[in-house]
């Protein structure tokens, strides 16, 4: 099949132009969604579960009377694992581990230290009373998405873990609800759309509110998310996938159409970009891509994607490729070289960066153990993948001896009369120990 790939090369006129309109991807949503949405929030925030159940039997074709109906228990979670295969099972339970594992290495212990008068400063790491995962049904649900918004929030020891899932027509994918119960989530909703997110933001009689809500979701669960941003915390806004690989040209072409196919099959607006200093290898994986897209039952998503948003761009060297990876700030960097610690150290902007010729995203996205929700649409330049840190928060801790107290309130009580602020100052100064007096308040 032939395929229409946009073709750079740095050294032409107005290429840093291109390639920002490339890699422009606008996150706005338009008028009439954030209409709806606004609509479906206010109703579930005012009518809870009669509008939760409302929504949910309209955009999901369902027959649901009362809330009961729902809850999925951890007996259905469980009896769902066992329809799902022996070895899909094992793969999901050492997924599970090695992301579990992984995601230990992560947890920031509370510190504090002493001053020499005895004052005591330090944080205190709290983890999150209760988080939602929202999970998407249709052609997007992830169970191994299941795995990677779960384990950290395990991890950090968020007290209850809620997932909301629609099930469009009733469907309920047993592979999802496996993963769940190996993750260790305590209650399924079988809901989605803005109505899950608004009864998860604000709670209703039966679905409790939670304090943060993560995972990815259509254009109508991002504009709800950020509706409730404030009330709850929220992950990220994620745009769509994207995959930036750089190669020297010595990993043999084939790997790399699939790695490049591995991304823009997920879907049509994904991006998968190749850079390299050598223009035959360039051609070379081109001609692999045409070849393969024949095998690959996704071709037409992938076709549609790297038609729109995909391109092969020519560097001089290596110095040159990783100054582009950097602009690009690519949610997935593969470093696909020779020595790829040493060309990593010139990273300074990507949400994971798989180094090496063996080390294909695709061992990422699943198993090999770190997060693979990342940041996309250049926002690693700001953020990180999700980890522990998101489902733990952190609260200052002060603790001045009485020496401690005196010497602070000096300096503290001038710059509270400097903003007129009377009772801070005094509040401060009554904490002065006078030489004499010293001891006497305790
Ligand atoms: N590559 C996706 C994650 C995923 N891949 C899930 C397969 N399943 C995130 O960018
Ligand atoms: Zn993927």
């Amino acid at each position: 099949m032939n395929l229409n790939i946009r073709e750079f090369s740095t050294g032409s006129d107005g290429f840093l132009t291109e390639l920002e309109s490339l890699l422009a991807w606008d996150s706005v949503s338009d008028l009439s969604v954030q209409d709806a949405v606004t609509n479906i929030v206010n109703q579930v925030r005012q009518h809870g579960d009669a509008s939760v159940i409302e929504f949910t039997n309209k955009f999901d074709r369902r027959q649901v009377t009362s809330a009961a109906e729902l809850e999925i228990s951890r007996e259905e979670m469980a009896a769902a694992k066992l329809r799902v295969s022996d070895e899909l099972t094992a793969s999901l339970e050492a997924a599970a581990k090695r992301v579990h594992d992984y995601h230990e290495r992560q947890k920031q212990p509370s510190w504090q230290y002493q001053e020499a008068d005895g004052t005591i400063l330090g944080q205190k790491v709290t983890p999150l009373d209760r988080v939602g995962v929202y999970v998407p049904g249709g052609k997007a649900a992830y169970p191994s998405s299941v795995l990677m918004n779960v384990m950290p929030a395990k991890v950090a020891g968020v007290g209850e873990i809620i997932m909301v899932v629609p099930t469009p027509d009733g469907f309920v994918n047993d592979i999802v609800l496996a993963a769940a119960y190996i993750a260790g989530v305590d209650r399924v909703f079988t809901i989605g759309g803005a109505q899950a997110v608004a009864a998860l933001a604000y709670g209703t009689d039966s679905i409790p509110k939670v304090d943060k809500i993560v995972g990815p979701g259509n254009i109508f669960v991002a504009t709800a998310k950020r509706m409730v941003f404030g009330a709850v915390g929220i992950d990220m806004i994620a745009g769509p996938s994207e995959i930036l690989v750089v190669c020297d040209g010595k990993t043999n072409p084939d790997w790399i159409a699939m790695d490049l196919f591995s991304q823009a099959e997920h879907d049509e607006d994904a991006q998968a970009i190749l850079i390299s200093p050598d223009k035959q290898f360039i051609h070379d994986v081109k001609a692999s891509m045409e070849r393969l897209i024949e095998t690959q039952s996704r071709r037409d998503i992938i076709k549609v994607s790297l038609e729109n948003r995909g391109a092969f761009v020519h560097v001089k060297d290596m110095d040159e490729a990783m100054d582009i990876a950097n602009i690009v700030a690519a949610e997935h960097l593969e470093l696909s070289v020779d020595e790829p610690e040493k060309w990593a150290e010139k990273i300074r902007h990507a949400g994971a960066i798989f180094m090496g010729r063996h080390t294909p995203e695709a061992l990422g996205d699943y198993c090999a153990g770190p997060n693979h929700v990342l940041p996309t649409s250049g926002t690693a330049r700001f953020s990180s993948p999700l980890g522990v840190y998101d489902f733990q928060k952190r609260s200052s801790l002060i603790n001045c001896s009485s020496e401690g107290a005196s010497a602070l309130a000096k300096i503290a009580s001038p710059l509270a009369r400097g903003e007129s602020l009377e009772a801070h100052a005094m509040s401060a100064e009554y904490r002065i120990i006078d030489e004499q007096t010293a001891g006497q308040h305790g």
